[in-house]
This record gives C-alpha cells, structure tokens and sequence, in this order.
C-alpha cells in the first residue's frame, strides 16, 4: 500500500458538462494507505480460497459482459462469468493472475478489503489519490495521450463514429482487460488511476453530493450520503471509447446498482491512518 498524507484538493467544477460534478469546492482528507494497484484476480482467489466466499456473479450464474461487435450498451448476460472467467461461456478469453478481478459486487469488495483489515476507498480519497495533483482530466494532462504520445490508460479505440465497438483498433495494446501495472503509475506511485476497470468506492451516489459539501464550505474526509441506490464507480474501463463514453477520466462519477456484476467493474482498498488529522 501507498501512504498518502493528509491534505486538501479542489474537486469538482462549476462548468461541469454535467450537473453532478459541479460546483467547484475544497475537499480536506485525513491521511491514509491505498493499494497501489487494482485487486488482481490472484489477489481475489487467495480471499476465497481462505473464506469460501462467493460473489454475487457466481449466485447469479452469470456475469454482465461487453465484447467487440456489440451494440453500446447492450450488455449481455454471460452464463458461469465471474472474477475467474471474466466473459464467461460468451468467449473464449486468456486469463491471468495480474489482471484485475471483476465482476465483483459491493459486497464483495467489501468482503475483500474487510477480510484484509482494509476498507474501500471513498469516493473523495480515490479522487485525491489518483489525481496525485493533478487537476486535469486525467493524472498526466487534458488528454488519453500521456506527454509521450502514448495512451495512458486502457480503454478502448474504434472506428468511425457510431460504430465505436464494432472493432478494437488496439492501439492502447489491449481489447479488453489489462494487467494490473501494464500501464505507467501516477506522480504518487498508483497504476491504473484511471482506464482498465470502474472502480468500486465505498460511498452511495448522490446527484447533490457536491452541492451539500460545497454549502459546508472546506468538507473534510466526506463519505457521501448514509443511504441510497447505487454505489459510486470511478475512472472508466476497457469498453469507454472516446465518443460513447465520456466517463473515463478523473472527474465523472460513474454509478451501479451495488450487486450488479460488470466485467469491466474492480477495485482497490484503502486503509485508514490513526493519527496525522489534516
Ligand atoms: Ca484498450
């Protein structure tokens, strides 16, 4: 895990594209430790090999899948999917130990973390951690391209506009998931802060998150609201593709239903520190 000292950030924007990231205001945050990469599937099945645990996907029977040629936003149900099989029966697909386990639930995440004496993240802690000071939209600047001219994140290349998932140009390298550190970290040392997988948080998603903490004035370590429907995901996947998914980046607030098993869906814990108030 990395440690991350206390200190403050500015989230949000008062000219946000959309209402939920807006207005602009002072986030102040306790210290505290964060995995440095997104849970892998050797990660995950050590858990279940010790607990037994099984995972919302694997009671369901199937996972939530995109593949290439599909429509935008037709996901399928892909019978036996899970953190072991990523695509399920739907496609014969390569897995290995360092690529993230998904098709997770909140629940299970959590159950993850818990078991490890670890938590996950807030939403406001997986923001100030993975911007690293930035406050662009992505850690190394406005766009998917890092200074080098290579793509900084995993997500996904197509052709012509309005058939972006008809076929995966791979100029990232990869079609679906990637290792866990396959791409640069950021200033602060975390890999994958964006792009790969939506990462799971700990906080209910609100539409008005912001505007309560901006009327606070400095907020400090917010945990978003004590209830709710969804679960906030952040940082965007493989299947977000410049023109049918604005939401990889670190200012889109991503939302799921808390059990529903995407395999383009992971996680990172977090650990709080005792002591070092802000
Ligand atoms: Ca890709």
């Amino acid at each position: 895990m990395i440690r991350v000292p206390a200190g403050s950030f500015w989230r949000g924007s008062d000219d946000a594209r959309r209402p939920d990231e807006a207005p602009r205001h002072r986030v102040q945050l306790s210290a505290f430790e964060l995995d440095e990469t997104l849970v892998t599937i050797a990660d995950y099945r050590a858990f279940v090999d010790a607990t037994g645990h099984r995972t919302s996907a694997e009671r369901f029977g199937y996972a939530l899948v995109a593949v290439e040629g599909m429509k935008d936003w037709a996901w399928q149900r892909a019978a036996h999917a899970s953190w072991r099989r990523p695509f399920g029966d739907l496609m014969e697909y390569a897995v290995s130990d360092d690529l993230p386990a998904t098709a997770v639930g909140h629940d299970d995440a959590n159950a993850y973390c818990h078991f490890l004496g670890k938590r996950l993240p807030t939403e406001a802690e997986w923001e100030y951690a993975m911007r690293a000071g930035s406050s662009d939209r992505y850690p190394w600047g406005p766009t998917p391209r890092r200074p080098d001219g290579r793509y900084g994140l995993n997500h996904w290349q197509g052709p012509a506009e309005g058939e972006e998932h008809s076929k995966n140009l791979l100029d990232d390298g990869f079609a679906y998931l990637s290792p866990v550190r396959a791409f640069p970290p950021n200033a602060w040392g975390f890999y994958d802060p964006v792009g790969n997988v939506w990462q799971l948080v700990a906080d209910w998603y609100a539409p008005d998150t912001y505007k309560r903490a901006a009327a606070a004035g400095v907020v400090v370590d917010p945990q978003g609201p004590r209830f709710g429907k969804k679960r906030v995901t952040r940082g965007g996947s493989w299947w977000c593709s410049a023109r049918t998914c604005s939401g990889f980046g670190l200012q889109y607030r991503g939302k799921n239903v808390p059990d529903a098993p995407f395999n383009n869906v992971g996680f990172r814990c977090a650990r709080s520190i005792a002591h070092d108030k802000p």
